[in-house]
Parts: C-alpha cells; sequence; structure tokens
C-alpha cells in the first residue's frame, strides 16, 4: 500500500486539552496547535503524509455553526482534492456526535472522513488521544471506510456518524452506538469491519446551510405543564423536538399544546430522553401530526429536522420517511 495522504483538521477537545499537572482532574480543552500535536504524533513513527490545519481550538461545547461551515468547506476541498487519501478531524467529545451527523447528512462518500477525541488531556496519565488518532490514521488510510459514512474513532471502536452517542462523563469507553453498536475494530496495525460499506459513492443527501432553522428541544419530565411549551417556542422557532420520557412520551397537558402547534404546520419530532431510546409511531400520531425520531436521539432528530425545514419539506409523512431512512 503506498503512503497515504491525510488531511487533519483541528478543532479542539481533551484531545488537545492540558492540565496543570498529569493527575489533576481539572483542565483546559483547546491547548495544543495543530502543528506541536502533529509533532508529537510523529514520534510514533506511522507510515503517513499529515498535513494539518488549525479550524479552531476550543471546547466542543462551543461548537457553532460558524465552525461546522469553515469545517465543511475545508472537508469540501480535502475531499476534492486528488492528492487526499482521506480526513481526520480532531474534536472534543461532547458534541462529537452532533458535528459528525450534520457532516454526515452534508458530505458525499467518496472518501474518508474519521473524527476523533480524547476523554484524557495529552498531558494526564493514561492520555488516549495519541492511541485513538492512531487508529483514526489506519481507518482513514482504509478504503474500505469510503462508503461509510462520516466515523467517529474512540476507544478501539470505529462508530457510524449516525450511530454514535456519548454515554459516559468518565473513562476512554465513553462512547456508544446505537441501534448498532461499533462498525469495526481498530487498533494501530489492525482494522476488522464488521459487513460491507453500505453507502459507496453517494452523493451528500442535504447541501451544506450554515444558517438553519431554529428548533428547540423540549426535555419531559414528570410533572411538566404546557406552560414549558410556551416558554420554549418563540416566533422564530420552525420546528420541535421533543426528548419524551420512555418511547417519547409525554404529560397529555403538553402533548395537547404540541398538538395545536403541529396543527399550525410547525414539525414535532418525538424521540426519548433515553440513551437506547427507539421510538416507533404510535397510532395519534398521524390525527396529532406528530413524527417519530426512530433510534435518532433528540440532539441528532433535531439536526436532521432543521436539514428537512431549511430544504422546504414540511410534511410529517415526508419528515417521517427521512427518520425512517438510513
Ligand atoms: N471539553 C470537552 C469537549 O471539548 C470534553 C472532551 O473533549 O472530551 O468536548
Amino acid at each position: 500500500m503506498s503512503t497515504p495522504n491525510i488531511t487533519v483538521l483541528a478543532t479542539g477537545g481533551t484531545i488537545a486539552g492540558e492540565a496543570d499537572s498529569a493527575t489533576r482532574h481539572d483542565y483546559r480543552p483547546g491547548q495544543i496547535g495543530i502543528e506541536d500535536f502533529l509533532g508529537r504524533v510523529e514520534t510514533l513513527g506511522i507510515d503517513a503524509n499529515l498535513s494539518g490545519t488549525q479550524i479552531a481550538n476550543i471546547g466542543s461545547e462551543d461548537m457553532s455553526p460558524a465552525i461546522w461551515a469553515q469545517l465543511h468547506k475545508s472537508i469540501s476541498a480535502a475531499i476534492e482534492d486528488p492528492v487526499c487519501t482521506g480526513v481526520i478531524v480532531t474534536h472534543g467529545t461532547d458534541t462529537v456526535e452532533e458535528t459528525a451527523f450534520l457532516l454526515d447528512l452534508t458530505l458525499p462518500t467518496i472518501k474518508p472522513v474519521v473524527l476523533v477525541g480524547a476523554m484524557r488531556p495529552a498531558n494526564a496519565v493514561g492520555y488516549d488521544g495519541l492511541r485513538n488518532f492512531a487508529n483514526a490514521i489506519r481507518v482513514a488510510a482504509d478504503r474500505q471506510a469510503a462508503g461509510r459514512g462520516v466515523l467517529v474513532v474512540m476507544g478501539d471502536r470505529v462508530f457510524a456518524a449516525r450511530d454514535i452517542r456519548k454515554s459516559r462523563t468518565r473513562g476512554t469507553d465513553a462512547f456508544q452506538g446505537f441501534p448498532r453498536g461499533s462498525v469495526g475494530l481498530v487498533t494501530p496495525s489492525a482494522l476488522d469491519w464488521f459487513g460491507a460499506p453500505w453507502r459507496v459513492g453517494e452523493s451528500a443527501r442535504f447541501p451544506f446551510k450554515r444558517d438553519l432553522p431554529d428548533v428547540p428541544i423540549l426535555f419531559v419530565h414528570a410533572g411538566m405543564t404546557p406552560d414549558y411549551v410556551d416558554r420554549l417556542v418563540s416566533d422564530n422557532t420552525r420546528g420541535v423536538v421533543v426528548a419524551g420520557v420512555g418511547e417519547g412520551n409525554m404529560p397529555e397537558p403538553v402533548r395537547a399544546a404540541l398538538v395545536a402547534l403541529a396543527a399550525k404546520g410547525m414539525p414535532v419530532v418525538r424521540a426519548s430522553r433515553l440513551d437506547e431510546g427507539l421510538v416507533d409511531r404510535e397510532p395519534e400520531d398521524d390525527e396529532n401530526r406528530f413524527v417519530a425520531a426512530r433510534a435518532l436521539n433528540p440532539q441528532k432528530a433535531r439536526i436532521l429536522l432543521q436539514m428537512l425545514i431549511a430544504a422546504g419539506t414540511l410534511d410529517p409523512t415526508a419528515i417521517q420517511l427521512e427518520y425512517d431512512g438510513r
């Protein structure tokens, strides 16, 4: 195999974070610049040409549409560059699932695009960033990665953007896939895929748009009253995602308030606040004009709804088809 040419786009996060000592719990994400980081990677002696660009250096809680726009532009340019074999994006772990899913919806599946992060800062004992990055190189250099959409590499596992979710606040085993688990296992010296690529050569499902419509998430809890809906929805709101209890459920008065919004043409998607919350359609959804999020968690259901509304898709039946699809 010839030496792969990988474009590395850095956005910050714990993988580029530093603490005051190797054992302190508190640290600052986004401290190490891309040149410094790639210098550390070089010491691993991996056979790959890496060219880095600093897109941002933030904790991913501050990820924004402006940074997404820059990232999308840089990845698109790299994908079109015949020299580039694959792309790696370093990213904080808190919102990596949202960035990965947004990119998955708006990039073609021609070359591998792999997001990677770390749970421990660069100078912490047991730093996982370099290993995760070495694994990401292995994935980004693999031709078979290309038809699997945007991927995320964490803790020796490869996840598809649609499935991945951060499920733990601590420890290096902090991610899970749902409804599929991981789609591959990776180490710096081996890569095993579970199954064949499924979206080979497909074009982007949605055009990238920096300005997406306002779609808030209503996090349901016991004792919720309908005035929460009024407080959440403003004149700018174009759709609502419900992080419902159980299988996308909510108190009856809250449901009635949302039915009134849906009757006026505002898309309402029922997701679940549970970590593995598959939400199917229920008989009342037809009459209520509600959509079921299926396996997407609320934060991903929100991104898909923003894309659909931006594309002018407002009909609940048409929206449902997108949530049913892969
Ligand atoms: N500080 C968080 C972030 O940037 C955590 C992390 O990267 O692990 O998302």
